[in-house]
């Protein structure tokens, strides 16, 4: 391999910002996501990309209670990356809050490594609460999470769970929705990646899933629908949750209307990025526009 890729030790804190802090982060998971990936010579580039102005905000905008050095805390929030194929950029956004060093982020899907295709509960990495990557069951068992803290344990904890959109073709998404409305989990903040994008094509194409708002709505949920690449709706959405936690009002379904591959001229919108790496070439492309 004639590109050298390295990755800068760099992390950032989890504090309350100012929007513009956010395009260095962005811009550093980004980053990170390609590198991983032409390293790898597979895996999924397009969602990672889109996703990551929303994880930006989640994870480093004092939206989420964690703790890098005690990934065990028992007052944590939780992350369920329920859409697990987008795993590098949850491996990209952990390694930057400090979680485990940046190096690693080299290994992804190789052999041995912690890192794989899908976040595994097997593999021990700090930071991942579950296994996902089988489309429909991350989000289940974070709906579980959440009625646990809600109902049995009556704690504050709040668990947040990304999704994709062609995600929601799996129906068991639609029983976790049916379980989080029914209870009124309002520490369940539940986010869909709206790209309009999946493995081969449109989902409006594919398998429609629309209207979303009124169908989350019809499972009583408090649905907000912002643009996911702006920092102040998204930090907006995410103080809208915080209010309805506090006031025991229903769990809140944040649509992010996204671009698949966003922040890399040819991947913008294009579902063929859903799963396949940038070869050197395009590597290098992409990061000659990530700066
Ligand atoms: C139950 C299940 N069925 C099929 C797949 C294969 N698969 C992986 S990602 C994907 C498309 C998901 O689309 P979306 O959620 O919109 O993600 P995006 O393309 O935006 O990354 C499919 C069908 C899977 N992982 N799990």
């Amino acid at each position: 391999m004639s590109l050298e890729i390295n990755f800068s030790a760099k992390v950032f804190e989890n504090r309350k910002r100012k929007y513009n802090e956010y395009d260095e982060i962005a811009l550093t998971i980004r980053q990170d996501i390609i590198k991983s990936l032409v390293l790898a010579k597979s895996g999924h580039p397009g969602g990672p990309l889109g996703i990551t102005d929303v994880m930006s905000v989640l994870f480093f905008g004092s939206v989420m209670k964690y703790d890098p050095s005690n990934s065990d805390w028992s007052e944590r929030d939780r992350f369920v990356l329920s859409a697990g194929h987008m795993a590098p950029v949850q491996y990209s956004t952990l390694a930057r809050a400090g979680y485990f060093p940046t190096e690693e982020l080299k290994t992804l899907r190789k052999y041995g490594s912690r890192l794989q295709g899908h976040p595994g509960l097997d593999m021990h990495l700090p930071g991942i609460e579950t296994s996902s990557g089988s489309l429909g069951q991350g989000v289940s068992i974070a709906v579980g999470m959440a009625m646990s803290d809600w109902i049995i344990d009556k704690n504050d904890r709040k668990v947040f769970c990304i999704t994709g959109d062609g995600e929601l073709q799996e129906g068991a998404s639609w029983e976790a929705a049916m379980a989080a409305g029914s209870h009124r989990l309002s520490n369940f903040c539940w986010i869909v990646d709206n790209n309009d994008c999946q493995i081969d094509g449109r989902v409006t194409d594919i398998l429609s899933v629309y209207p979303l708002k009124e169908k989350f709505e019809a499972f009583n949920f408090d649905v907000i629908e912002i643009d996911g690449h702006n920092y102040q709706q998204i930090q907006a959405a995410f103080d809208k949750f915080e209010e309805n936690h506090k006031n025991n009002g229903l769990p809140t379904c944040i649509i992010a209307k996204t671009f698949m591959g966003k922040g890399v001229s040819f991947m913008n919108d294009e579902y063929k990025w859903h799963g396949n790496p940038p070869n050197e070439e395009q590597a290098e492309t992409a990061l000659s526009e990530l700066i």
